[in-house]
């Protein structure tokens, strides 16, 4: 069932125990918006608690400061930027069909929970937590702006990707009027890089690859260029905007292998090709400028597969 904001607000303060739950490999906006969730709801008296299938990367630990595990009995059970309960990982398999409100921003969620609050308009999810912790008149605190910050920064490489609109920016000004280091946050999140991850970049660009005139670049990443270059697994996140960087590309094809014979794609496109309509063909998803899906092979048939759909794609049939 569909629900607006009022409703949000108006089950957030009925009930008092709630469980938010991240995406597994958790990215900026999940992790933004649930502790951001978090925060907010812990101001106003109520019980809450955080979980994901994989650990918080270290980049983001600064969001986790002032977060406390509780222990109660969850009564509510909220989705944060999680557009489909195949996101959920291992350890939230038990919520499968038990999530009461799903807040996300992907035009492609399932609307699996009772309640399903998803603006496709909205560049992060965490811009909805702004607007959900706005509806209840929350103060914010500097930890609840760091969070809502990190999250919009992230979905919109700082306010740089097609999809930060002129909200983003009225939402990110009422951030910045709490006062914190919004520099130092894009600086780590965006700017400083390890060795290890300098000599993954080597390895990713020499094996770079252009088909259709350069129209479309291909990036892999392989688990022996990761092994080589040092890097540990969260500086292998982060690649998906990489190829699209190259002048001409205006689909940009990431390829990673994640293990034997399952690779994972991510696609960035610009123009008016649909990356979600590439990838809902593999059986993933996303929004039109980015989107992904997996494949239950090796890095040289993902690519033969993909190319072989990309083609229909640029011809038109
Ligand atoms: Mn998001």
């Amino acid at each position: 069932m569909k629900i607006e904001l009022k409703g949000i607000r108006d089950f957030l303060l009925k009930q008092d125990n709630f469980l938010i739950l991240m995406h597994q490999n958790p990215d900026g906006d999940t992790i933004g918006s649930g502790f951001g969730l978090y925060y907010g709801l812990k101001s106003i008296g109520k019980n809450a608690k955080l979980l994901c299938s994989d650990d918080i990367p270290d980049i983001y630990e600064f969001l986790k400061k002032e977060y406390i595990q509780d222990e109660f009995l969850e009564q509510f059970v909220i989705s944060v930027d999680i557009g489909s309960e195949n996101l959920f990982g291992e350890d939230l398999e038990r919520y499968k069909g038990g999530v009461d409100l799903n807040i996300d921003h992907h035009f492609s969620n399932e609307n699996f929970a009772k309640y399903n609050y998803i603006d496709a308009t909205s560049a992060s999810t965490s811009q909805i937590i702004y607007e959900i912790l706005d509806e209840l008149d929350i103060k914010l605190s500097v930890i609840m702006a760091k969070c809502l910050y990190t999250g919009i920064c992230t979905d919109t490489g700082c306010f740089r990707y097609r999809n930060t609109t002129s909200k983003t920016h009225m939402i990110a000004s009422k951030l910045l009027e709490v006062d914190f280091d919004h520099s130092e946050i894009v600086y780590n999140l965006m700017e400083s890089k390890s060795l290890e991850k300098l000599e993954l970049e080597k390895h990713i660009i020499n094996n770079m690859k252009f088909y259709f005139g350069g129209k479309v670049g291909i990036a892999y990443i392989t688990q022996d260029m990761i092994k080589k270059s040092g890097a540990n697994q969260y500086e292998v996140d982060g690649f998906s905007a990489f190829v699209r960087q190259i002048k001409g590309v205006e689909i940009g094809v990431t390829i990673k292998e994640k293990f034997e014979n399952f690779c994972k794609v991510s696609i960035r496109t610009s123009g008016n090709y649909d990356a979600s309509m590439i990838c809902s063909f593999f059986g993933g998803g996303g929004h039109k400028n980015a989107a992904g899906c997996v494949f239950n092979t090796d890095v040289e048939d993902t690519l033969f597969k993909l190319l072989e759909r990309i083609k229909k794609i640029i011809d038109g049939v």
